[in-house]
């Protein structure tokens, strides 16, 4: 078996880039989320290309779904090398006072206790043995805060801050940590924010050149790939037209 790397969030976007890009690295996948049908698309793909896939389908908010997906892993699957904690969404724009609390809580429970979750389980694999590296999919959200981002942002500055205290947990385990904080990725990501008003999430990219899913997912390969002793902490990577949240230079 090859080395082995377990994305979440695989179905779409910076995942579903970053398993096609590891693959091509030479690693066995695990590809996870919760569409099934996109799943085995993909993994019908990487398996044409002769690589070894698997899939599991769990919501990541589900804490029993999780443990018993990552439990269940086939023995030869166990050997995690790189986790890539990449599930994760925005919903809506509201300001605070008119927030939704469903559209709140998807994002506390996917960003934050999701993968809390997927860690806790795939951690302990990774100690067992004696090397690992987790990359957390966090954000410029993470390090600043934007009119409409609010509960987003809370989220992303959460993983900034897990992905710090997981490099400590982990230090006398061998396990690296690296934090991955992009600017504006055109995926579905704002789709999901807006709800599926297009034009909507369209216009977020308008008159920019925005990164795609491809650049993150060469960024991660560039980090896991590194000798054993170097470790990439905190990775920030914008469009060239972007220099903060609010400093966009759309033509
Ligand atoms: P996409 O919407 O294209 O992909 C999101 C992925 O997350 C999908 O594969 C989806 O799979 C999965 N996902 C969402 N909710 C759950 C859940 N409850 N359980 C399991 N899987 C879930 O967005 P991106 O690729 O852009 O986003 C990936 C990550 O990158 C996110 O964490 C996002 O916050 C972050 N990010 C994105 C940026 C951007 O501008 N696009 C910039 C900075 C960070 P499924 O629906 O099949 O479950
Ligand atoms: C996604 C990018 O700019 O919407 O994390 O926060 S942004």
């Amino acid at each position: 078996m090859n080395k082995i790397a377990l994305i979440t969030g695989a179905t779409s976007g910076i995942g579903k880039a970053t398993a096609i890009k590891l693959a091509e690295a030479g690693y066995s996948t695990i590809i996870t989320g919760r569409r099934k049908e996109r799943l085995d698309e993909l993994a019908k793909e990487l398996t044409d290309k002769g690589i070894q896939v698997l899939t599991l389908q769990f919501d990541v908010r589900n804490q029993t779904e999780v443990h018993n997906a990552i439990a269940g892993l086939p023995s030869e699957w166990q050997n995690i090398d790189v986790l890539v904690n990449n599930a994760g969404l925005a919903v809506g724009t509201s300001p605070i006072q008119d927030g939704i609390v469903d559209d709140w809580e998807r994002m506390i429970d996917t960003n934050v206790k999701g993968l809390l979750y997927v860690t806790h389980e795939v951690a302990p694999l990774m100690i067992k043995n004696g090397k690992g590296h987790i990359v957390n999919l966090a954000s410029v959200a993470g390090k600043e805060v934007y009119p409409g981002g609010n509960v987003y942002c809370a989220t992303k500055h959460a993983v900034d801050a897990l992905s710090k205290a997981m490099r400590i947990d982990m230090l006398k385990h061998n396990i690296k940590v690296t934090n991955i904080a992009p600017g504006m990725v055109e995926t579905e990501f704002s789709i999901v924010r807006y709800k599926g008003d297009t034009q909507a999430a369209d216009n977020v990219y308008k008159g920019i050149t925005p990164l795609t899913g491809e650049d993150i997912a060469d960024t991660i390969v560039f980090a896991v790939t590194r000798p054993a002793h170097v470790c990439l902490n905190d990775i920030q990577i914008m469009p060239t037209a972007q220099a903060s949240s609010r400093d966009v230079d759309r033509k």
